[in-house]
């Protein structure tokens, strides 16, 4: 846990029905994976969702409609910011594991793709967000890797029951454009730093600073309403977009 409080967007993730057997008893309702991220006006490239393999879940009641899957951990800090269906108490209506979740089709705000999927990332940490993360690989050094550890390695696909359709059409969508890194920043630098997978922690920790900082300060938007300007100028206004179309809330730890 850091000093100082982190404020994440929760990117609505709509489980597109019929909902899988293990997810019956949901049936009816509106369904969300809730992934918490930094950079929203990345969510025009998202390609997938991660999810832990063995990490915990819960679908949870956030009020009368929705229900979200996310950690119980993150479900009572929720709870406390107004998004539980009975205020200060998380109500649990079904546990879930990693497992549960790989293969689900999902519907992402902003995303090109109609259909993108849930997939397993082993580097998810429980204790920070929701243990839900959108993938963006085109300037996420992360999500890049993971996402070619899944398409390069057929076994990592076989160990998880991950389908070829839900990985293999799945390109990097290029969306904004930094003078020093190109159009894929992350896979640039993955490529430069020689990064051999998604568990190769230290060089992803200086790609990671590498790419993000320049993001924010130097990069171009190449995709959608906010074409052309830059990011530190739209990536607030994406923000507050997504939050009155009912597909993002905050949420803070
Ligand atoms: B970011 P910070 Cl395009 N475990 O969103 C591991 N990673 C997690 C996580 C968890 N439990 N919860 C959130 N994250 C990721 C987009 C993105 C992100 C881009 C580029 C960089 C980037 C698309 N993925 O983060 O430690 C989420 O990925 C680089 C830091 O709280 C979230 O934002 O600073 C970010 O890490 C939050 O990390």
């Amino acid at each position: 846990e850091g000093v100082l409080p982190q404020d994440y967007l929760l990117i609505k993730m709509e489980v597109i029905p019929p909902f899988p057997s293990k997810l019956k008893v949901l049936e009816g309702r509106k369904l969300f994976l809730a992934a918490a991220t930094l950079r929203p006006e990345t969510m025009y490239g998202q390609t997938n969702c991660w999810v832990l393999p063995e990490g915990k879940y819960g679908a949870f009641e956030i009020n009368d409609s929705d229900v979200f899957i996310l950690t119980h951990r993150s479900a009572l800090n929720l709870a406390y910011q107004k998004l539980s269906k009975i205020p200060e108490k998380p109500t649990c209506l079904l546990e879930l594991s990693g497992f549960d979740l790989i293969g689900l089709p999902l519907k992402a705000p902003l995303a090109f793709s109609e259909v993108i999927y849930a997939l397993p990332m082993l580097t998810i940490l429980t204790e920070k967000g929701t243990g839900i993360v959108t993938s963006v690989p085109s300037d996420s050094p992360d999500d890049y890797m993971a996402l070619r550890d899944l398409k390069s390695k057929e076994a990592l696909r076989t160990k998880f029951g991950v389908k070829d359709e839900w990985v293999l059409p799945f390109e990097v969508i290029p969306i904004i454009h930094i003078p020093e890194f190109g159009d894929k920043s992350a896979e640039k630098v993955c490529h430069d730093l020689k990064i051999k997978s998604q568990n190769d922690k230290e060089k992803l920790a200086e790609a990671k600073r590498l790419t993000y900082l320049k993001g924010f300060t130097d990069g171009k938007m190449l995709v959608g309403q906010f074409k052309g300007k830059k990011v530190n100028e739209i990536k607030s206004l994406i923000k507050t977009l997504l939050i009155e179309k009912g597909q993002a809330v905050t949420y803070s730890e």
